[in-house]
């Protein structure tokens, strides 16, 4: 069988590099992670002639405002490192019919699959990012990134202070996420509220961390949201090795931090600001560092 174009367009080609690399980091084991691009109307004319016989799905979740919007969607079950050997059978073009009760599958799951588990999540969380951010296409990722995972176990488990830990474990991080990552505790995947509560998050932060399972990132195209997760899970390796060396004996200080704020003009989240460092969990006030800093 031939491949089809649609299987050689950009936004495939696009979504296969993300996939590859992300396997290749070690994020995406087994059929861990999914992804969703939502398609300009521009970026699908080129292929609609061949997308001739969509199958029609329910949607458990009603989502009238995405109305006429397509999405390329990793498919449920699908293996990561297998996207690059048959992105046909792998990944779909999915389209959200008027009224929002049902999308159609344009292209693509041809082996007869259907879009990731985490349809829901993906689904309100580019509603929220479109309103917040990304305009017309949008990325949002899922994956299972080792060391920000690791670090849902042993930091005090909030927005602030795991924002404020990843700013301080690599420079570049209040540059590249000043709203900081949202925290949400553990709970049952693939399910509607664990969409509803992702979505929730993502209306201030374009990162979202899924305790004990993993990370969700957003941004413009997939080599941004790529770019997102990539830099926290950078600094989330390096905390990691601090934890595991005896913690920090100094570090980025509030100053540095607001200098950075300064330079770059960006707006860091004020409650991540606030904090004097950041705690492992169980450790009561003053932080861990606060009290080396003291010392
Ligand atoms: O696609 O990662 O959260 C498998 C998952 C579910
Ligand atoms: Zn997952």
């Amino acid at each position: 069988m031939t491949a089809s174009r649609t299987a050689t367009s950009w936004f495939v080609s696009d979504m296969v590099k993300i996939t590859t690399d992300m396997w290749l980091k070690g994020w995406d084991e087994r059929n861990g992670g999914n992804i969703s691009f939502r398609l300009h109307d521009r970026d699908v004319e080129p292929y609609l002639a061949e997308w001739r016989e969509p199958r029609v799905l329910p949607l458990s979740d009603p989502l009238p405002d995405l109305a006429g919007q397509y999405f390329l969607v990793t498919g449920s079950g699908k293996y990561f490192r297998n996207i690059q050997l048959d992105p046909e059978a792998n990944l779909g073009v999915i389209r959200v019919l008027p009224g929002g009760n049902a999308i159609e599958v344009s292209w693509g799951y041809s082996d007869g699959g259907v879009p990731t588990s985490e349809l829901s999540a993906h689904l309100k969380s580019h509603r929220e990012r479109r309103r917040a951010a990304c305009g017309d296409r949008g990325a949002i990722v899922h994956c299972h990134a080792t060391n920000l995972i690791a670090l849902s176990y042993v930091l005090q488990f909030s927005t602030e202070n795991v924002t404020r830990a990843l700013w301080e474990g690599s420079t570049e991080c209040l540059v590249v996420f000043p709203e900081g990552i949202g925290t949400m505790e553990w709970m049952v995947p693939g399910t509607t509220s664990i969409g509803d509560a992702t979505a929730e998050k993502m209306k201030k932060h374009p990162l979202v961390l899924w305790q004990f399972h993993g990370v969700f990132g957003s941004g413009r195209t997939l080599d941004e949201a790529f770019g997102l997760i990539d830099t926290a899970e950078k600094s989330a390796e390096i905390l990691v090795r601090l934890i595991a060396m005896g913690d920090a004996r100094h570090t980025i200080s509030t100053q540095n931090l607001l200098a950075l704020a300064k330079h770059f003009n960006v707006t860091p989240l004020a409650s991540a600001m606030a904090l004097d460092g950041w705690q492992m969990a169980g450790v009561s006030a003053p932080t861990v560092r606060g009290l080396r800093r003291r010392a």
